[in-house]
Order: structure tokens, then C-alpha cells, then sequence
């Protein structure tokens, strides 16, 4: 072969590669953290040091103005697993760990279509690692929602060390099989991230990884375990410098979020994996919500206006920050959509961030709704109950993030067309099916009451 056609031919199949290497679908890692505060992360002005998510910050986008669709644990997850407000799975509130209460055989049903599901039949590889809370039994396990790979747990939280939950029961799974796996929660989720990552270096992956930081029971790495099977123990924890304890958890989660991104570097999948990171709802007494009202649990920005990064060098500007109001149901939208994936035949609540991430394009105004009790429409934040909300309260976020100035009284025309907008929400998300097996969690509820232990009367 003449050696110019010889070198055409290499330029050509060279440039074939290159084309085919640029257009490999990205990786996609979304990382959650449990109970985190707006005003905990250093890069969120907060009180605890964290360089490595302070430099994924730097390095990306950080949002102000995102949102957990859930105020609690199990809601946030089944809306993020859907791309749908939680209320249409069913899903309002959280999974309790108590047989004798109906919700705690409720769960994710395999009728609901969640992005692992949609990523895995693109030939994604799909794990997740760390904390379900999307139903107790192995019916509703992560492998049955699309991801190959799970280890973690599937209640609202586990001792760091002994991985038993707060009902007494051990809560530590490899697939849907109970697993023995000595190590501190935060780290074992890591170990796995970190070799998944390493094993689907050459195909796209889809990581999930949330966290149990920081969530109680509050222990260190140092700390010691505290819960047993069927044993009785205090679910906090015991040790009495909690906020110490707090603050060494979201370190070590911190060091995860870097342990995860110098994997993804080493192995050169920098420049073609989107990492996502935020929290489930606001933080408990125990963190900080910084400026914000309320609480994890409550309906005011405590309760769900949460911390989020998004990185992806090359792509996402470098230290850019953005305003816009989201949320955690985008993110199934999102991450199909940077995969190049379409979305399931079904309305999805979130919307794709990508033109807000890449190009920096306004969304427009748009309202958004959290259990019937409260709504956001642009600026403007309505909130008609939960938990510290008596009366009915109109705030205008935009110059009153504290929610402190009333304005229900001087405004009645826009409280009007909120209330009517929250109640046709309700409406809408309470049209679907019903995927709960209510009838059956009850008699199985009452079941288990009925042979449990009766209490011993304690004199006064
Ligand atoms: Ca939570």
C-alpha cells in the first residue's frame, strides 16, 4: 500500500476513534447525602470543612435555589427513583420500620419506572450502594428497579458499624440476601463505589450512591458499635458531643465524595462522567440550615431547600452558581438526557437541567409543590400547614429567604390562585392508581400487633 493511502487510511480510522470515543454515552454518579443541611458544607458558607465537595463546587455548578421533593427520607427517594412526584407512587411519606403499622409493607411496586431501569435497558451498567428506604422485603430490593448491583440498606438508617436498623433487625444486604461485611457504613459504600467505577471503566456507567451520613445514629469512624439485634439501645446514639459526631460523619462522607472523584480521574473518565450531588431533605436540630426556616420534616426552606453540585469538567462551567429554582425530580430527566436516552412513556414531573448546566439557560418561572401544603411559584412561597406551620403564610423568597414577612393578608388574589393551584396538584397526583397493597399491609399490620409482645404497665 503507497504510503500516502497508508496514512490516509490511519488519519481516517484515527479519526473514527476519536468520533466514537466523544460520542461514548457519559457516566453518570449521583450522590446524596441523608439529612444534610443548606448550611452545613463549607462551600455552602456552612460550619463544617469540606475541601472535597468545596472543590467539586469550584471545579462546577453550585445550585441556591434546589430542592428535595420530600421534606423526609423515603418521598425524596421514590420521586428521584421516578422523575414523578412521589404522592403518584404511592409514596407520601416515609416507609417506617415498625411491622405493626401498615406503611411498613409499602414500598417501591415494579409497576413505577425509575431511571435505573431506563439507563440498565440502554446498556448502562447500574449499582447502587447505600440507603434504600424504598420497602422493607426483598420484592422491592434495588435489583428489581434496575440496578445490577446493590449493597446497602433498605430502612431509614443502621448502626455505622453493627448495620442494625432502629427496630432491631440486621439491615445489611449484597443484592436482595442478607450479607455480613464488617465496616463503618460511609466507608463500605465506598469500597463499592470505587470498584464498581474501576470495573465499568470501559462501558457507561450509572452510579448511585446515597450516603447514610448524616443521619443518626450519630457515630464517628473512631466510634464503637451500639445496636444489636433485638437489643435495646438509644436510636441517637450515645455520645453526648453530638454535633461533634455530626460533623466527623459529613468528613468522612466528604473524603467518599473525593475518593469517588480521583477514581473517576485516574482512570482518565473525567472529562465524560456527570457527578450530581445533594441532599435528601434540610437538616435535623442536630446540622444547619443556615439562613433558612425550619427543619428537616417541616414544609418551610429548611425542610427541603437543600445543597447541590453538579460537575462535569468541560462541560459545566468552572465556580458557576445557579439561581434557578429545581429539584430533585429533575434529575432522572437530566441524567437520561446527558445519556442521550429517552424518557419512559409516561409524564414525568422534573424537567432536563442540561441547558441549565451547559449553557446557562434560564428556565423561566415555574411552580413547584410539596405535599399538599406548600408551593413555590417563582419568588413567591405559599405554605397552608405541616409540621410549625398553624396559619396560612405568603413569603416572597426573593427578599425575604427567611420566611419571617407574612404577606397572606396584603396579597389575597395571589393566595387565591396558589391555594387553587395546590389543590389542583393534589388532584393530579392522586389521579393514578393506587400502588400501595393497602388492604393486605393492614391485615399483615394488625397481625403483627397482635402477637407482638405486649408492654409491661408501668405503675405511675
Ligand atoms: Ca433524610
Amino acid at each position: 500500500m503507497p504510503s500516502v493511502i497508508r496514512c490516509a487510511t490511519v488519519a481516517l480510522l484515527v479519526s473514527a476513534f476519536c468520533q466514537s470515543l466523544s460520542a461514548a454515552p457519559p457516566n453518570l454518579i449521583v450522590i446524596m447525602a441523608d439529612d444534610l443541611g443548606y448550611g452545613d458544607l463549607s462551600c455552602y458558607d456552612g460550619w463544617i470543612k469540606t475541601p472535597r465537595l468545596d472543590q467539586l463546587a469550584a471545579g462546577g455548578m453550585r445550585f441556591t435555589d434546589f430542592h428535595s421533593s420530600g421534606n423526609v427520607c423515603s418521598p425524596t427517594r421514590a420521586g428521584l427513583m421516578t422523575g414523578r412526584y412521589q404522592q403518584r407512587a404511592g409514596i407520601p411519606g416515609v416507609v417506617f420500620a415498625d411491622p405493626t403499622r401498615a406503611v411498613h409493607y409499602h414500598g417501591l411496586q415494579t409497576s413505577e419506572t425509575t431511571f435505573a431501569e431506563v439507563l440498565s435497558n440502554a446498556d448502562y451498567a447500574t449499582a447502587a450502594f447505600g440507603k434504600w428506604h424504598l420497602g422493607y422485603y426483598p420484592k422491592y430490593n434495588p435489583i428489581h428497579h434496575g440496578f445490577g448491583k446493590f449493597v446497602g440498606y433498605v430502612s431509614g438508617n443502621v448502626d455505622f458499624f453493627s448495620h442494625v436498623d432502629q427496630a432491631g433487625n440486621y439491615d445489611w444486604w449484597h443484592q436482595d440476601e442478607h450479607a455480613t461485611e464488617e465496616g463503618y457504613t460511609t466507608h463500605l459504600v465506598t469500597k463499592h463505589a470505587v470498584k464498581f467505577i474501576e470495573d465499568n471503566k470501559s462501558k457507561p456507567f450509572c452510579l448511585y450512591l446515597p450516603h447514610e451520613a448524616p443521619h443518626y445514629p450519630y457515630q464517628g469512624p473512631n466510634d464503637t458499635p451500639l445496636r444489636s439485634v433485638g437489643g435495646k439501645f438509644n436510636n441517637q446514639g450515645e455520645r453526648k458531643d453530638i454535633q461533634a459526631a455530626y460533623s466527623e460523619m459529613v468528613v468522612e462522607m466528604d473524603k467518599s465524595v473525593g475518593a469517588v472523584v480521583d477514581t473517576v480521574e485516574r482512570l482518565g473518565l473525567a472529562d465524560n462522567t456527570l457527578i450530581l450531588f445533594f441532599s435528601d431533605n434540610g437538616a435535623n436540630k442536630n446540622g444547619n440550615n443556615g439562613a433558612l426556616r425550619g427543619a428537616k420534616g417541616s414544609n418551610w426552606e429548611g425542610g427541603h431547600r437543600v445543597p447541590c453540585i453538579a460537575y462535569w469538567p468541560g462541560k459545566i462551567a468552572k465556580a458557576s452558581s445557579c439561581d434557578e429554582l429545581t429539584i430533585s425530580l429533575d434529575v432522572m430527566p437530566t441524567i437520561l438526557a446527558a445519556a442521550g436516552v429517552a424518557k419512559p412513556d409516561r409524564n414525568l414531573d422534573g424537567i432536563d437541567l442540561l441547558p441549565v448546566m451547559l449553557e446557562g439557560k434560564e428556565l423561566g418561572e415555574r411552580q413547584l409543590f410539596w405535599n399538599g401544603k406548600a408551593m413555590r411559584d417563582g419568588p413567591w412561597k405559599l405554605i397552608v400547614g405541616g409540621k410549625g406551620a398553624e396559619k396560612l403564610g405568603l413569603y416572597n423568597l426573593k427578599n425575604d429567604l427567611g420566611e419571617k414577612k407574612n404577606v397572606a393578608e396584603a396579597q389575597p388574589d395571589r393566595v387565591k390562585t396558589m391555594l387553587a393551584s395546590i389543590e389542583a396538584w393534589k388532584k393530579d397526583v392522586s389521579s393514578g392508581e393506587l400502588v400501595q397493597p393497602n388492604k393486605q399491609a393492614e391485615e399483615r399490620a394488625k397481625k403483627a400487633k397482635d402477637t407482638a409482645p405486649r408492654k409491661k404497665k408501668v405503675k405511675k
